[in-house]
């Protein structure tokens, strides 16, 4: 779905109202914030273009490969990078941007719309067990389909590829829709050693509040798909048992901080971005509650007037389109340490944010000219970043020397 950045007169108002209700004390998130606001209403001013610039500035920005439709990327234990594209090839790529050939044992994806290869991670113990996990978008019967989770040992070649074996479907979105958008899917490991799965709703709306679906919900399992006793709905049985978090809409990135605590964003409908604190067994409140309105220009009520949803720790009107997440742990860009970077689609950029306690605060924003797809940390600490779509850049960013 496109997304765009211009705002109605009633969503400034409302985008207005929630600046004066909200609990950021800080002059600086509201000096960001209202600057952002204005950079979509005015014309950029000569003097915000050459802060933009100087922005941009913090790093030096390396084409190293280009991939058609990339969508997600990891590194391997060798200093390479696995990375998929949509279209379902998986590929591996050496940080000098030499590209193997596509690995062989990928399963058929449906691909199509936001439809295709996902996510890519490593087994905690890779090392030991090769283990890889992929995500997917899997076709089913009458024109449906549904996010599919597997994983299989990647056996490297001699050549610089590999193949998969041992390919065993873990986890699948139940049940199976039609159309092609919000499949979520994107998988992180906590560091406790549990699989996290973000399950996006599927643009189908109430299924974020069914509990005997999984749609619109983060899922906890174990690294074999089974379902860990200490989910907080496990009593309940049947699906039920696989949710972490509900109430969520579309969720395309999810990280772990340094204290292990997990963050998520999602993309509102019409404004109403979020990045949120994942809490077990919360509920986050869509489609009952969002800082956006639907697309047909249907009002959701805001968070603030139903408390007893977990609210975002941040709320981006207009909206960013984020994707991709990371937490930066490295020491390349020391500054940097324990914020989060995420890839902005139709804001085409770089979103820097910090945390503080419980909450967080957009800090920097990266104009990269492209929709950014994933963002990546390097083994020495340089930050990754794939474009969107066709002809999608492989970028290595390091510190301007
Ligand atoms: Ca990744």
């Amino acid at each position: 779905m496109s997304r765009f950045p211009s705002v109605t007169g009633s969503q400034l108002i409302k985008a207005l109202r929630k600046l004066g209700n909200c609990p950021w004390g800080f002059v600086t998130g509201f000096a960001i914030t209202i600057f952002f606001i204005g950079s979509t209403f005015f014309t950029a001013t000569a003097d915000q273009k050459a802060a933009r610039a100087l922005r941009n500035k913090s790093f030096v920005s390396t084409p190293v490969a280009i991939f058609d439709e990339p969508w997600a990327m990891t590194f391997l234990p060798d200093g390479r990078l696995l990375v998929t594209e949509k279209a379902g090839r998986l590929l591996i790529v050496s940080q000098d941007g030499k590209k193997s050939g596509p690995i062989s044992g990928v399963p058929a994806v449906d691909h199509g719309g936001q439809g295709g290869l996902g996510d890519v991670i490593l087994h905690p113990f890779f090392s030991k067990n090769r283990l890889i996990y992929l995500s997917y978008a899997e076709a089913g019967g009458r024109d449906t389909r549904g996010a599919a989770v597997a994983r299989a040992r990647l056996a490297l070649t001699p050549d610089g590829g590999g193949q998969l074996a041992d390919f065993e479907i873990i986890w699948r979105q139940e049940p199976k829709v039609t159309g092609r958008g919000h499949f979520g899917h994107r998988l992180a490991f906590s560091p406790d050693g549990f699989l996290f799965i973000t399950s996006s709703e599927r643009q189908k709306f109430s299924p974020a509040q069914d509990m005997k679906q999984n749609l619109g919900k983060i899922i906890r399992l174990n690294d074999d798909g089974s379902v860990p006793a200490g989910n907080p709905f496990a009593d309940r049985g049947g699906i039920t048992k696989q949710i972490w978090t509900l109430g969520h809409r579309n969720l395309l990135g999810l990280a772990f901080d340094s204290k292990g605590r997990l963050w998520s964003h999602e993309m509102g409908p019409r404004g109403g971005d979020e990045l949120n604190l994942i809490k077990r067994g919360e509920n986050y409140g869509y489609p009952l509650v969002s800082n956006g309105d639907h697309y047909d220009g249907t009002p959701i009520p805001d968070h603030a007037t139903r408390p007893e949803f977990m609210a975002p720790k941040i709320s981006w009107t207009p909206v960013i389109s984020p994707a991709g997440f990371i937490i930066y742990s490295g020491d390349m860009f020391p500054q940097w340490k324990n914020s989060g970077f995420i890839g902005g689609l139709s804001s085409q950029a770089l979103i820097r944010v910090t945390f503080e306690g419980e909450t967080a605060f957009e800090a920097e924003r990266f104009n990269m000219g492209k929709r950014i797809r994933e963002v990546e940390q390097g083994p020495d600490g340089a930050i990754w970043v794939l474009e969107d779509e066709t002809g999608g850049k492989l970028l290595k960013l390091t510190p301007n020397p």
